[in-house]
């Protein structure tokens, strides 16, 4: 039997484990075994241990194989175990029998659940055509699969996270060198100052990466930290700046101009490879320090200190480019002006720089046989336009924002079905409440989770797949300057009557008559098919875990090895992609508007313990951070006479929360603040409903306000009143 291909009447767990061929034994002395995985407590899926006695997982840990990693784990990482043990979770499929939303389900079996879901894709397929039907998933290493199932339906509709997550940042990427986000890496732990424009790390964190931070400031690197808040990261920081939201544009423009006027970059560098310099040096006109202070708050002086010490550092310096990137209006500008600011500073395939990230192919290597290879390829125009109305958008991420608006008025084409896979727009979209209005419109709204997500909760049907430590994954490559191939492998048996992905799209398809294209046996088979010519081993692969497909970190030759697949070949100031959009490719800096007495503007972030809405109701994780006061500054809570720990309502139009407020100086008195994931409405998670607010369901109206140049939705154009309220004792 294959490793986690379950028959009909797969059983909870087994208490021995007996039925698990994936299991290798020699682990301790009392029958434990060891199992390499990867961690699936967040989309970072860092590599773990799991260690399994008598059919139960007792301990994780990073996996020490990968040596950056070692044994550590962060707090989300190390609750996949109340996870596993937590009975509040979907534990077989379920239809809908009520209204939307109203938590009335019929519990059935698989085959009566993929009979139905089939029979309504058929049903949706034969009156629009495939392209009818959407998927979105959280996109990043294991996204070659959704694809696969969509190719093979024959849809060109695939959307990952991504327009609520980088896409700004991987648009302004794209714009300026030709490579996505992902086609860049920072080398962190060799850098002597990194420069963090909200890029929260050691708290919107990937354990890696933080341990190369702390392991750089231990060695005297340099941070400076940009945030109207005090984040954690703001306080491991050399150099912090509160700045005013929504202007870090300016300032960069400002260090731009400062560093054009004093000839302070890397003449060799930019000589060899950028093109539109003097694009560059009119955009920056007049943007100098004195300007920018009137706008940002940050003294010209100190810019002008700043601007020096970094040019001593350089090449081995690092502008962040943003990932989460503060969602205003303009972020995809603060984005592309910090990796401009990188390549001024030749700071470019350097060490302790950006290094371009390296796949299979740039070693010599065979990489991964894909599983969209061989399908036929889908030809239809994708119903968000990107990649042909919108020529700037990546069309292998989508702006899922605009299928939303497609599937509430039916243009370009109908989206009449849609599966929601690993992922929960109710959550992650702003205004939930807009959301419905577009799902409200569909014939078949389908769920994949291992959660009650809001998402699964107001679908018609849910398919609870098996948790990350119960089924084998594809494997993922994991790009960088030192590649690698990882493998996710089943540690444990599925406690209840759930299924792992690969299986729920085999099992559709072959209802739709499409079995053929997607005939493996199991996930082994599957495996095998990725790894055939590689020159890496399926054995090998389990019995390490990570693979790495180079000795050490890989880096070009900066006079001959680059490429950069701009239009140009160079680094381009002035992006002729954008030109052909019809946008600028650095706008005027657009001040944020002044804000009346009682308003503010609505920022949010992760904590360090919870992975957005998905572990709010984990036992462990719940019991840490169990609620979300929102943040205010002291002189904007006695202006409205507001003291800490007072009740207060945050209202924008008609919607408004209820919540207490911590009044503290650590944020911008322009706003407030509030953590992401919180105010869960879903009954069945007991511990999590109603805790906390939810900064989305207060983002009402902002589906549709998104960067045009990079696609993000610009959530923190949020403007919030807050007033106290008496609550009866
Ligand atoms: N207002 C506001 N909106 C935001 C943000 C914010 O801070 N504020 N953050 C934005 C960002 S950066 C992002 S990345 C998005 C994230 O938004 P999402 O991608 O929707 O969020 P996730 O928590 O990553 O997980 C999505 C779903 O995957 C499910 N899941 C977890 N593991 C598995 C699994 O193994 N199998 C299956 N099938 N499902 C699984 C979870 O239960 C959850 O329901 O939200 C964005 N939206
Ligand atoms: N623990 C944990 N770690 C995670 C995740 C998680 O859910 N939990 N999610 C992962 C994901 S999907 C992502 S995208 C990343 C996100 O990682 P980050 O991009 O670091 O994102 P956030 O936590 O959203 O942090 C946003 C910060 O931006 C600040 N900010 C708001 N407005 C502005 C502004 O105008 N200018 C500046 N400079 N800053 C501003 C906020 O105050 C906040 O501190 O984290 C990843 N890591
Ligand atoms: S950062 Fe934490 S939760 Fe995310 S994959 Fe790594 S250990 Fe797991
Ligand atoms: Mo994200």
């Amino acid at each position: 039997m294959t490793v986690d291909s379950p028959g009909p009447g797969t059983s909870p767990r087994s208490p021995t484990g007996a039925h698990m061929s994936s299991a290798r034994e020699g682990g301790g002395a009392d029958g434990s075994r060891i199992v390499n995985s990867l961690c699936g407590m967040c989309a970072t899926h860092c590599p773990i241990q799991v260690e399994v006695r008598e059919g139960r997982a007792v301990w994780l840990q990073g996996n020490p194989n990968d040596r950056t990693m070692g044994t550590s784990l962060c707090a989300r990482g190390a609750a996949g175990l109340t996870l596993e043990d937590d009975d509040e979770r979907p534990r077989q499929p379920m239809i809908r029998v009520g209204a939307r939303g109203a938590g009335q389900w019929r519990p059935v079996g698989w085959d009566e659940a993929l009979d139905y879901v089939a029979g309504k894709l058929a049903e949706a397929i034969g009156r629009h055509g495939s392209r009818t039907v959407a998927l979105s998933d959280r996109g990043g290493h294991f996204a070659d699969l959704t694809r696969r199932f969509l190719r093979a339906l024959g849809s060109p509709n695939y959307f990952d996270h991504d327009s609520s997550c980088a896409s700004n940042a991987h648009h302004a990427a794209r714009s300026l060198f030709g490579l996505g986000r992902a086609g860049l890496s920072y080398d962190i732990k060799e850098t002597r100052h990194i420069v963090l424009y909200g890029r929260n790390l050691v708290e919107s964190l990937m354990v890696k990466e933080v341990k190369d931070f702390i392991g750089a400031l231990g060695k005297g690197a340099r941070c400076t930290y940009i945030d109207p808040r005090v984040s954690l990261t703001a306080c491991k920081a050399t150099r912090y700046w509160q700045i005013r939201p929504a202007t870090d544009y300016a300032l960069n423009l400002a260090i731009i101009h400062e560093v054009l006027a004093d000839g302070l970059y890397d003449r060799k560098f930019v000589a060899r490879w950028v093109s539109g310099m003097d694009y560059l040096a009119e955009a920056v006109r007049g943007c100098t320090p004195e300007w920018q202070e009137a706008h940002t708050g940050i003294p010209a002086a100190e810019l002008r200190a700043f601007v020096r010490e970094i040019a001593e550092d350089a090449p081995n310096v690092i502008f962040h480019g943003g990932w989460m990137t503060a969602r205003h209006r303009q972020s995809f500008y603060v984005s592309r002006t910090a990796y401009i600011l990188n390549v001024l500073m030749g700071a470019i395939e350097v060490p302790g720089g950006v290094v371009l990230a390296k796949g299979p192919a740039d070693l010599g290597r065979k990489g991964l046989n894909r599983l969209t290879a061989g399908m036929p390829e889908v030809r239809e125009e994708r119903v968000d336009g990107a990649g042909r109305r919108l020529p700037h958008i990546d069309p292998a991420a989508g702006l899922l924002h605009r299928l939303f608006a497609a599937m509430e008025c039916g243009a370009p084409y109908p989206i009449t079905a849609y599966v929601a896979y690993r992922h929960d727009p109710l959550t992650g979209a702003p205004d939930p409440e807009a959301v419905k209005r577009a799902l409200d419109r569909l014939d078949l709204l389908v769920a994949i989770d291992v959660n009650y997500s809001e998402t699964a909760w107001y679908s018609d049907v849910i398919l609870p797949e098996t948790t990350y430590l119960e089924r084998g994954g594809i494997i993922a490559t994991l790009p960088g300057p030192k590649p690698a191939f990882a493998i996710r492998d089943q540690a444990l048996a599925p406690r209840f009557d759930t299924r792992p992905a690969w299986w729920i799209f085999r099992e559709v398809l072959r209802r739709l008559g499409l079995g053929g294209r997607f005939d493996f046996d199991g996930i082994e088979d599957i495996w095998r098919h990725q790894l055939e010519g590689t020159g890496v081993t399926l054995d090998d692969l389990r019995a390490k875990g990570v693979v790495p497909l180079a000795e050490r970190p890989v880096l070009f030759d900066r006079e001959d090895g680059l490429r950069f697949p701009t239009p140009s070949g160079t680094i381009e100031m002035r992006s002729a992609v954008l030109d052909k959009a019809g946008l600028p490719s650095l706008a005027p800096f657009a001040a944020p508007a002044e804000l009346d007495e009682g308003e503010f503007r609505l920022l949010f972030g992760r904590t360090a313990v919870h992975t957005h809405g998905q572990t709010m109701n984990n036992p462990l994780l719940h019991d840490m951070r169990p609620d979300n006061p929102v943040w205010m500054h002291p002189d904007r809570a006695a202006a409205l006479g507001i003291a800490d720990g007072d009740a207060v309502e945050i209202s924008r139009g008609g919607t408004a929360v209820v919540t207490t407020v911590e009044v503290t100086p650590l944020i911008h008195p322009e706003a407030v603040f509030l953590f992401h994931g919180y105010g869960r409405t879903v009954p069945a998670q007991t511990r999590a409903c109603g805790r906390g607010v939810a900064d989305q369901r207060l983002q009402t109206g902002m589906l549709h306000t998104f960067d045009p140049a990079g696609g993000g939705s610009a959530m923190t154009e949020t403007i919030v009143r807050v007033r106290r309220i008496e609550v009866p004792e």
